[in-house]
């Protein structure tokens, strides 16, 4: 630290000289994340309520107000009126509670989790927190997760079963109905992974997917304002069907303005609630079924012309997502294209190319990906 402080001045252009070694989301280039530049009221709000804390709830009753109000449409949008949740760090202390709950609930001796192969990598991380024996369902040759499989990797010790509503790698949705037939009948947890589905799937206007608080077995939902909902960054959302739940994941705060909190992180931002809350009531229904209806017709002009360029599909897409591969080596194409400027995933588990059609990708740059990556792919 300097012995004397520097000037704002000073301070403000170094950090928009370091700012600018930052990829944006602008360029329409990044293709590899499930994040996107904030809506401007987002941005706004955030301003706002930038020192507000939700781990301390007595002080920012407004914040809190904020809080509940987002869970509250997350909720009823995913069909559940009656639910309880909480905005958290993101997907994976989502994840975390919904497994923290059922594990909690269940007392087994030894417990086991069923994953589909394809869950996301936070549940490696959460198994490990919480002592919980991941055994993992194959997939059916769609990709999603095979629920005959499922059956089978239930034991005496299984606390839940996890579905995924929109998989981070290909965009597949899970036969959620499958499993929480399964669920019922083994009484055991279904969690339903939809930190990027939740805010896609109910918007989109062609098909249509029993994956939400409408499955009489779903317990708990992951949905993340900060994929899809174009919210500020961090925003993660968990719902859970029962309140009673709650029982199984409070711990006591002796001495803060609230007696119990219910998440992982403690000090929570509030800023985070508030630019969730701004994107809702400014967009609406109609605002996300019109972005949503943006981002699938980019997804379908890529796939077409990735088709015509006789690049190979993995699986037609669901969702916003479009995953390929060359005729030649895809991690080799993948890396090409990061030299020359196109911010690509490579899959290793299906050798492919990944494409996340977020809002910040318009059609011109996907017309312009096209005609580079037919070009490079050549070199
Ligand atoms: N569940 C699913 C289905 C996810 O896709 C993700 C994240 C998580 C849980 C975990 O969420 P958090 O990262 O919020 O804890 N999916 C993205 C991914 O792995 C996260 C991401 C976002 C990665 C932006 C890169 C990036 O630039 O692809």
């Amino acid at each position: 630290m300097h012995a004397k402080g520097l000037s704002s001045k000073t301070v403000l252009a170094e950090l928009k000289r370091i700012s600018e070694k930052d990829r944006r989301y602008d360029d329409g280039k990044i293709l590899c994340s499930m994040c996107t530049k904030p809506h401007l009221l987002a941005e706004k709000a955030y301003r706002l309520f930038l020192s507000s804390n939700l781990g301390d709830p007595g002080l920012f009753p407004g914040s809190a107000q904020l809080e509940k109000e987002v869970i509250k449409e997350l909720a009823t949008l995913l069909h559940g009126e009656n639910c309880v949740g909480y905005l958290v760090s993101g997907g994976t202390e989502a994840n975390l509670m919904a497994l923290l709950a059922a594990r909690n609930m269940a007392r087994a001796s030894q417990s086991e989790v069923v994953l589909p192969e394809s869950a996301h990598f936070s549940f490696t991380k959460i198994c490990n927190l919480l002592n919980l024996k991941p055994v993992y369902a194959g997939l059916d040759s769609s990709f999603r997760v095979d629920s005959s499989s499922v059956e089978k990797c239930i034991s005496k010790n299984t606390v839940a079963i996890v579905g995924t509503a929109g998989t981070a790698e290909l965009g597949v949705i899970d036969p959620i109905d499958e499993l929480s037939h399964i669920a019922l009948e083994h009484n055991v947890w279904l969690h339903v992974d939809a930190a990027f589905g939740g805010l896609v799937i109910p918007f989109l206007t062609n098909a249509k997917y029993n994956f939400d608080f409408n499955l009489e077995a779903v317990k708990s939902i992951t949905v993340d304002p900060h994929k899809m909902g174009m919210a500020a960054i961090p925003a993660g959302g968990i719902i859970f069907r029962d309140s009673k739940t709650l029982d199984f994941i409070k711990t006591e705060t002796p001495y803060l303005t609230d007696e119990f909190q219910y998440t992982f992180v403690g000090t929570r931002i509030g800023a985070s609630a508030a630019s969730a809350w701004a994107v809702f009531k400014s967009l609406g229904m109609g605002g996300f079924t019109k972005i949503v209806g943006n981002c699938m017709k980019t997804t379908r002009l890529l796939t077409d012309g990735l088709k015509n360029a006789s690049f190979k599909l993995v699986v037609e897409p669901t969702l916003n997502i479009v995953a390929f591969r060359s005729r030649q080596s895809t991690k080799h194409l993948a890396e090409k294209l990061w030299e020359r400027g196109w911010f690509v995933s490579y899959v290793p588990r299906y050798d492919c190319i990944r494409i996340v059609v977020m809002p910040h990708v318009k059609k011109r740059h996907a017309l312009a990906f096209l005609k580079d990556l037919i070009k490079i792919e050549k070199l």
